[in-house]
């Protein structure tokens, strides 16, 4: 328990270090969220999503690959690919058409926006400094599975990932788009710890 608490104390202290506006995130992710895949709506899945600022459709489906980009590049240590996977994510996000959304779908990415925005910034301005990338990362995972329930899975099976061995024991999840495991937070130190959690289907 002692674990616990210093290791949140930790990350609340990096974090605050890098933007203090965080910390209000950290409290409200700090639970895991629980899923309910029935009540995932996949209405985007089928049309061909583009980062267009005249597209119609929530570009999930690049929300999606940009993140899995950023969770492999850390799986092979690469914090410099990380990066630049990182600020696609953002470019993705400053493109989305609102106006497309509906109410239900723009109540969630309200929450969702400025959280993900701000974690993928962090990420992509910290090529140099990847367990600093890997702290975000840990949040972004978070709201990215919350982005899925709503969002849908981009027309492809992901896989939610649990690796209980993460900051001391505390445990952090993630989004795979393959059954295997390649443990994002550990990566060449501990390749293949963790287990499948949950299909996101
Ligand atoms: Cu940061």
């Amino acid at each position: 328990m002692k674990n616990i608490i210093v290791g949140f104390a930790i990350a609340a202290t990096t974090l605050a270090a890098c933007n203090s506006s965080n910390n209000k995130t950290i409290d409200a992710k700090q639970s895991d969220v629980t899923h309910d895949t029935s009540m995932a709506t996949n209405n985007t899945v089928g049309t061909q999503a583009t980062a267009a600022a005249t597209s119609t459709a929530f570009p999930a489906k690049e929300i999606i690959a940009g993140y899995l980009q950023l969770k492999n590049s850390l799986a092979k240590d690469n914090g410099k690919d990380a990066a630049t996977a990182g600020n696609t994510i953002v470019a993705i996000l400053e493109k989305v058409n609102k106006a497309s959304l509906s109410a239900n779908q723009m109540k969630t990415y309200a929450d969702l926006q400025d959280d993900i925005k701000e974690h993928a910034e962090h990420i992509g301005a910290n090529a140099d400094k990847i367990e600093h990338q890997r702290e975000h990362f840990e949040m972004l995972s978070k709201d990215m599975a919350d982005l899925i329930k709503t969002f849908g899975n981009g027309g492809q099976t992901l896989y939610k990932d649990f690796c209980p061995m993460v900051g001391d024991g505390k445990g952090a999840i993630w989004i795979s788009e393959v059954k295997e495991i390649k443990n994002p937070y550990l990566g060449s130190k501990m390749p293949d710890c963790g287990t499948v959690k949950e299909t996101m289907k």
